[in-house]
C-alpha cells in the first residue's frame, strides 16, 4: 500500500478554486513575493501550515455547542485541565490564547537577564520571546540535524556534549533551562529519541537544570519513537506522549497543530511556584485563568482534540504516512528535499533546487513564490528570512537550512491532492535554472518573514510557464 487509508469520512466540503499561471504571477507580484501576504482565496492547496488549519470532527463541532460562557469557571476549563493532566501528566496548567502566549509567559518568569536558554534548534517565536527576556539562544541540536542528506532517524536529538560544554563555559548559573522540542520543526520536523530525553534527563538532574517542553508535535513525534526506536513497537501512543511529558519540568504548546483544533494554546508545569506566577501573569496579557484567551467553546474542542489524537493509533498514523507519501513522490521526482521525512511537512532543499541563486538573495522565498505561481499550491520560507538578522552584528543569519515548507493540514487533503502538488513541483524543477532571487523592499525588525515584502534581483526576463 503506497499510503494509509484515511480513518475518517468526509461530513462537509469547503470548495476550492483553481486559477490560472497569468492570474497567480499577478497575485504573487502584489504579495511582494511573500506567500504569507497571499490572499487564501487564490490559493488551491493551501500548505502554508498545519497550525490552525486542521478540521474539527463531529464530536469537537458537537462540543463547541457545550461552551460555557461564564467569565469566570468555565466547566471546559475544568475538563480541559483535567485533560491536560491525564493526558500529558503535569500537574498544573493554564490556558493561553496560543503558543507564543505560554512562551512569552514562561520566559519572562524562567530567563533573566544575561542567562543563556540551550535547544534542540530554534523556532521564531520562541527564540524571540527569550531574547526579550534578556536570554541568549544557544543550538545544542547534533550536528546531523543540519544537513538535509543526513538520514539519521532522529535528527532532534540534543547533543549532550554541547551541553557540557555550556556548562562548562558559562556555568549552570547563567543557563535557565533548556528549551526541548519534539518533531523540531525547523529541522524538518524530525523526532527526538526516548533515549535521547532520558540521557537528557540524567545530564540536567546531574546539574540542577530544567527540561521545558515545546509540545506543539509531541503526538507526531510519539509515532516515529514507536515505529523506529527499539522496546516501543507494543506501547500506544498515549502511553509514549505521557512518558515524555514525564521527563520534563513543564510545557509550552501551540493546541493550533497536535490537538486538532484552530486555536488555543496553554503552559504546563509541575512547580507551584511557577503555577502561581503564570496566573498572575495570564491575567496581564491573556485573560482570567479559566479562560487564558480562549472561549469556553474552544476549550470544550480543544478538550475533545487532545483526547481525539490519542484515543486510537490510527489517527496518527495515517497523518504522518500521509507526509511521508508526499516526500516519496518528490523523491521518485529527483527533487532535493530534507531526509528522513518529517511528520508534519516536507521540506525542500533551496540550497539544492536553486544552487545559482546565493543566499542573501533568499533562494527559499523565491521557490515558494514560483511554487504558487507555477501550481496554486502555498507554501513558506524557511531560510535566511525566517531566521532573521544577529541581533548583535545586524547581518543576515544565513542558517544551514535554507528550506522550504510543504506542510500538511490534518484530515484536510486527500491523496489526490498531494499526487497534484508533487506533480507541480516535479515540473517546475524542471525548469530551476529560469527562477531569479529576490531582495527586500520593506523588511520589518522582528519576525520579518510575516509581513516582509521582496522584488525579484532583475526583472524577470523570461516568465517562468
Ligand atoms: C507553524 F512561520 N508554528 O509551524 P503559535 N512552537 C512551535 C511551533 O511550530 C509554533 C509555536 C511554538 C507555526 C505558526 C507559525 O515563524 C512562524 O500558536 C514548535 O503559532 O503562537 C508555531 O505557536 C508558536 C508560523 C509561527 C511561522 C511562527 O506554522
Amino acid at each position: 500500500m503506497k499510503y494509509i487509508p484515511e480513518p475518517f469520512r468526509i461530513k462537509t466540503v469547503e470548495p476550492i478554486r483553481m486559477t490560472t499561471r497569468e492570474y497567480r504571477r499577478r497575485a504573487i507580484e502584489k504579495a511582494s513575493y511573500n506567500t504569507f501576504l497571499l490572499r487564501s482565496e487564490d490559493v488551491y492547496i493551501d500548505l502554508l501550515t498545519d497550525s490552525g488549519t486542521s478540521a474539527m470532527s463531529d464530536a469537537q463541532w458537537a462540543a463547541l455547542q457545550m461552551g460555557d460562557e461564564a467569565y469566570a469557571g468555565s466547566k471546559n476549563f475544568y475538563d480541559l485541565e483535567e485533560t491536560v493532566q491525564e493526558i500529558f501528566g503535569y500537574k498544573y496548567m493554564v490556558p493561553t490564547h496560543q503558543g507564543r502566549a505560554a512562551e512569552h509567559i514562561m520566559s519572562q518568569y524562567l530567563i533573566k537577564k544575561g542567562d543563556y536558554v540551550p535547544g534542540n534548534m530554534y523556532f521564531t517565536t520562541t527564540r524571540l520571546h527569550q531574547e526579550l527576556a534578556g536570554g541568549k539562544f544557544v543550538d545544542v541540536i547534533i550536528d546531523e540535524a543540519h544537513d538535509t542528506t543526513n538520514p539519521h532517524p532522529f535528527k532532534g536529538n540534543v547533543d549532550i556534549s554541547k551541553m557540557q560544554r555550556l556548562v562548562d563555559e558559562v556555568g549552570v548559573d547563567k543557563i535557565s533551562y533548556i528549551s526541548y522540542e519534539t518533531c523540531v520543526n525547523m529541522a524538518g520536523g524530525q523526532p527526538i529519541s526516548m533515549a535521547n530525553l532520558r540521557e537528557l534527563r540524567k545530564f540536567c538532574d546531574k546539574h540542577g537544570i530544567k527540561i521545558m517542553l515545546d509540545n506543539t508535535r509531541t503526538v507526531e513525534n510519539a509515532y516515529f519513537i514507536q515505529k523506529r526506536e527499539e522496546g516501543y513497537a507494543n506501547k500506544s501512543i498515549r502511553e509514549i506522549v505521557k512518558e515524555i511529558c514525564s521527563y520534563t519540568d513543564g510545557c509550552t504548546c501551540s493546541s493550533k497543530k497536535d490537538c486538532l483544533v484552530n486555536i488555543g494554546g496553554f503552559l504546563a508545569m509541575n512547580d507551584e511556584e511557577f503555577f502561581v506566577e503564570a496566573k498572575a501573569q495570564v491575567v496581564v496579557y491573556e485573560g482570567l485563568h479559566t479562560y487564558g484567551g480562549m472561549s469556553g467553546r474552544d476549550m470544550a474542542a480543544l478538550a475533545q482534540g487532545i483526547r481525539e489524537s490519542v484515543e486510537t493509533d490510527d489517527y496518527i498514523k495515517y497523518r504522518v504516512e500521509l507526509t511521508n507519501y508526499l516526500g516519496e513522490l518528490l523523491t521518485e521526482a529527483g527533487v532535493p528535499h530534507v531526509v528522513p521525512h518529517g511528520g508534519h511537512a516536507i521540506f525542500l532543499d533551496a540550497k539544492r533546487f536553486l544552487p545559482h541563486i546565493d543566499q542573501d538573495q533568499f533562494p527559499a522565498q523565491a521557490l515558494a513564490a514560483e511554487i504558487y505561481v507555477e501550481t496554486g499550491v502555498r507554501a513558506m520560507e524557511r531560510g535566511n528570512v525566517s531566521s532573521g538578522r544577529d541581533p548583535e552584528t545586524g547581518e543576515n543569519r544565513r542558517p544551514k537550512l535554507e528550506l522550504v515548507r510543504l506542510t500538511i493540514p490534518r484530515r484536510v487533503y486527500t491523496q489526490a491532492h498531494i499526487d497534484y502538488t508533487a506533480e507541480g513541483i516535479a515540473r517546475l524543477y524542471q525548469k530551476r535554472a529560469q527562477i531569479k532571487g529576490l531582495k527586500f523592499v520593506f523588511e520589518p525588525k522582528q519576525l520579518r518573514f510575516f509581513q516582509a515584502r521582496f522584488e525579484p534581483t532583475e526583472p524577470v526576463a523570461v516568465p517562468v510557464s
